[in-house]
């Protein structure tokens, strides 16, 4: 196959493992742990995996294991380093003992239960270092809940002697992980579950799990393409550019993006909720802006919007809520052929006061909330249009003030999403180097025996000699949370922390950002050759969560 010269560069570059990773690994077990919530509930649900002790490795001397087959699994949405974790993981089980197995299940956790699997070697593996995408085996959305489901997947263990599965997924699919962890650990068929936290949304983290793989990479392409708009915009001087960004619920991602390029106005889903704004609060708040700046003639500007920010203004909040109930499970529903029998169908079974809101909204709108849920119970935001709402309701407002003789401005606008364009990038050396080590830690928890533990890999921010590995019980991660009109426990969610140095450190400078045609920063296109300061630098969130 003909490959790009940064192909070919990136296939001999040597991802970068923490010390403790480089030669033999002692495992130091801490404290018992507990759930971050609902500990009654959780430790009812998980018996035999709740509770465990956080796991931490140290350089030791090199140690025999016994040769173990390993299923690896991609899950959910694709991340830049998938390959690499996968390659890690490859790696380390190799080097552990050269008569290690990796067989990959195709296509996501379907795959295992369709018994649908390629045994992994040299050839395949070496064909997908430090690339993005996870085509290697693919990935899917399949939730693995059905009992019926982790049997198939009992017998294909047993077929292919694999002593070990490792999920490389989110917050659901890690989820999805401990619940498989518990099951067969309590049906004792000796098959471990180890999760990696995989996510561009950056919602999957905590005091153990610093970051999940592939937020560094998607921000910064998505920031290179607010930047070189921004730079269009300030050139042009004649466009209002609506960015809709990805990252589903948490507004991470756009708060990174916002801190790598200044733009003049930045949404955080997080913020809004606190403040319990409207969506016609939000959209004052962003038609003071325009106003304001077209006052010193600037008719342009940048505004970044999380794709999950609708779910996040309470009244909307209530009304998905209550269609996620109205829609669970509803054949009823999916039978209606016609758009407007479906919007009467729905209209009649809110409350009244979503009934209101829903038949506000712009219909096109109306209809996207209405989208089948993602097999977690997920609303799709990704298919919500959230900039075009907001872009009708800012010239709703614009036209009238114009006519009240206040507004004498210019508003065109460009809408723009950003989301697929870098879930498959070529993994930065961060995510190449972080992706290795988690998919590394994963192979060590493997054959020391753990099960129902995430890989975990910290002290980001340092060089990744100082990285620290282990391992975290998934179990720590759990509360209860309302899924498909039904309580059921799930990792629970990293939001954006209002108190926390990101934020911060945005609100500090949003004011200067609004007004000023000189803030705007170009931060380029992702380097992986050269100095330190351009090519191997954490992402801003990190670096300020850790004060650096
Ligand atoms: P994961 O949570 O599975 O990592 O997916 C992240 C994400 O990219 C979200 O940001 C986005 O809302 C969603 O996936 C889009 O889903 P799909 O890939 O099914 O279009």
């Amino acid at each position: 196959m003909k490959k790009s010269p940064l192909q070919l560069a990136r296939a001999s570059y040597q991802p970068k493992l923490p010390a403790s990773l480089q030669k033999g690994v002692v495992l130091t077990a801490g404290e018992p742990t507990e759930s971050v919530a609902n500990q009654a509930q959780i430790q009812q649900l998980f018996p035999n995996t709740y509770g465990m002790p956080l796991i931490k490795f140290e350089q030791g001397e090199d140690k025999e294991y016994p040769a173990v087959g390993v299923g690896v699994i991609l899950s959910g949405g694709q991340a830049p380093g998938g390959h690499n974790v996968v390659s890690g993981l490859y790696d380390g089980l190799k080097r552990l003992n050269p008569k290690n197995r990796l067989f990959g299940f195709l296509g996501g956790p379907q795959g295992l239960v369709d018994h649908k699997y390629v045994e992994l070697t040299d050839e395949i593996v070496d064909e997908y270092r430090n690339t993005g995408g996870f085509d290697i085996i693919g990935s899917g959305r399949t939730k693995l809940e059905e009992k019926y489901q982790f049997d198939r997947g009992i017998e294909i263990c047993k077929a292919l002697g694999i002593n070990a599965i490792v999920i490389i997924g989110g917050d659901d699919s890690n989820t999805n992980a401990c619940v498989l962890a518990e099951y067969y650990l309590q049906k004792e068929t000796g098959i471990q579950v180890i999760g990696c936290p995989k996510t561009i949304d950056g919602d999957l983290k905590n005091e153990m799990i610093e970051t999940s793989f592939g937020f560094d990479t998607a921000c910064k392409v998505y920031s290179e393409l607010i930047g070189n708009i921004q730079r269009d915009a300030n050139s042009a001087k004649k466009y209002w550019h609506f960015i809709r960004l990805m990252g589903r619920s948490a507004s991470h991602i756009t708060l990174e993006c916002a801190l790598q390029t200044q733009p003049n106005i930045c949404i955080i889903s997080e913020e809004v909720e606190a403040k319990g704004m409207t969506l016609n609060q939000l959209v004052d708040s962003i038609v003071k802006v325009v106003v304001d700046r077209a006052n010193h003639g600037l008719n342009f500007g940048t505004i970044l919007i999380p794709e999950g920010v609708i779910e996040f203004v309470p009244a909307m909040k209530k009304l998905i809520a209550e269609l996620n109930d109205i829609l669970a499970n509803n054949t009823e529903f999916n039978l209606l052929l016609n758009s407007d029998e479906k919007r009467e169908y729905v209209r009649s079974r809110l409350s009244e006061e979503s009934c209101g809101v829903y038949s506000d909204l712009p219909v096109a709108i109306a209809r996207q909330l209405t989208l089948d849920r993602d097999p977690h119970g997920n609303v799709q935001v990704s298919r919500i249009e959230t900039e075009k709402l907001l872009i009708e309701m800012c010239v709703t407002k614009l036209n009238r003030l114009k006519a009240a003789g206040t507004y004498k401005g210019k508003f065109s606008t460009v809408n723009h999403f950003f989301g697929y364009e870098g879930r498959c990038a070529t993994p930065s050396n961060f995510d190449a180097d972080y992706c290795y080590s988690l998919g590394y830690t994963a192979a060590v928890l493997i054959s020391e025996g753990k099960t129902g533990y995430m890989s975990s890999v910290r002290n980001l921010t340092a060089p990744a000699e100082e990285w620290i590995a282990g391992g975290v019980p998934i179990t720590m991660m759990m509360n209860m949370e309302r899924r498909h009109g039904e309580m059921k426990p799930v990792i629970q969610k990293a939001l954006v922390q209002l108190d926390g140095e990101p934020f911060k450190y945005f609100v500090a400078h949003r004011e200067e950002w609004a007004n000023s045609t000189t803030s705007y920063l170009y931060p380029g296109p992702i380097q992986y050759y050269g100095p330190d300061c351009v090519c191997n630098q954490p992402t801003r969130t990190l670096a300020l969560e850790h004060q650096k």
